[in-house]
């Protein structure tokens, strides 16, 4: 089990991390460099330690950022795609063995709002399609913490005209040159890449999204077929179209062996395209996370998970959808399934073979 952390920044602090039973890895990023920069190995190796010394260790870098030249499949993204490839090795010398890393233009996830207020009294993210219909990004008015990236009003504009012509399958093509540059470099250092799902998982402010479903999700490892070019499997950002069934997707790629990171959280879906977060527990979302962590067990999955967005709960400040309780809280409920699948597994084990 592990959990995100974003650097000294972070009033979550890697002391507090240490003490939620059963946490041991750490997903976290160096977010002082510009994106499409090649990372330096020293930084690296000073996350890593600083880490460390904290007795946990760096299991998965979350992201790496894709310089929207890429997406965008512009002339200049030759060069950004060898910076990319030096992060990768710079990461692979330092002992980094995963990489998550997504392909959205412009937005990473996007809310309508960070601080919905639940029946409880807590607060959690909240997306209404209605809402986000009537948001105009280019007038200030998307600006959320949690991003790898931000813009300048000026910047944004720019980027939008950029992307006016770019399809679906304009994205895809950019999507498959990256990939067929990267994953090589990839799994030449053994590094497993694993690319997070669009969130929300369809089109936002007229730009494209293809990281959407299961017939995507196998277009992309075909693009180069390797397990180190996998998924990030992300319950709640695919979770959020009914129609994606979460338990088998684990199972169908993990029996691949493509899914090499997941991301675990419950949602609500509220409406048409709309959904707010809620806490981990099955009970309180539309996702049965019962059947999520069994597939999980099922498959015999033996890489990272974290449990991803929380609610705002006890008071707590901080940053939306990443504070410390109701992540820690939902480490633990993950953790208490975890081990109840485990010890049925192999109890059942024994008593077949008696
Ligand atoms: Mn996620």
């Amino acid at each position: 089990m592990t959990f995100r952390w974003y650097g000294d920044s972070d009033p979550v602090t890697l002391e507090y991390i240490r003490q939620i039973p059963g946490v041991t890895g750490i997903v976290s990023a160096i977010y002082d460099i510009p994106v499409g920069e090649a990372w330096p190995y020293e930084k690296i190796v000073e996350l890593k330690e600083k880490i460390e010394n904290h007795g946990l260790s760096l299991s998965v870098i979350e992201s790496v950022p894709v310089h929207e030249d890429i997406k965008l499949g512009l002339p200049t993204r030759d060069q950004y795609i060898e910076n990319y490839k030096t992060t990768i090795r710079n990461l692979a010398k330092a002992g980094v063995k995963i990489v998550c890393y997504n392909f959205m233009p412009v937005f990473d996830w996007t809310r309508s709002s960070l601080d919905y207020a639940l029946e409880d009294g807590s607060t959690a993210l909240i997306y209404e399609e209605e809402k986000v219909r009537q948001m105009n990004p280019l007038h200030g008015e998307l600006k959320l913490p949690g991003w790898d990236t931000s813009y300048e009003d000026g910047q944004l504009k720019n980027l939008f005209q950029q992307y006016q012509h770019i399809t679906e399958e304009d994205l895809w093509e950019n999507l498959s040159y990256f990939i067929k540059a990267v994953i090589p470099a990839a799994e030449n250092e053994q590094v497993k890449m694993a690319i997070h799902p669009d969130d929300p998982p369809w089109p936002i402010f007229g730009l494209p999204r293809i990281i959407t479903n299961k017939e995507n999700l196998e277009r992309l490892i075909n693009l180069y077929d390797s397990s180190f070019n996998g998924l990030c499997l992300c319950s709640g950002s695919l979770g959020v179209n009914s129609t994606n069934d979460i338990p088998e997707l684990i199972r169908y790629f993990g029996k691949k062996g493509k899914v090499n990171f997941v991301h675990l959280r419950n949602i609500k879906i509220i409406g048409e395209k709309s959904f707010q977060e809620s806490s981990h527990r099955s009970e309180d979302g539309s996702l049965d996370m019962y059947e999520i962590v069994r597939a999980l067990r099922d498959i015999d999955f033996a890489g990272p998970a974290r449990p991803d967005h929380g609610r705002m709960i006890w008071g707590e400040a901080g940053k939306p959808g990443y504070g410390l309780y109701d992540r820690a809280l939902g480490a633990v409920y993950l953790n208490g399934m975890w081990e109840t699948l485990t010890k049925e597994k192999k109890r059942i084990a024994f008593e077949c073979n008696k």
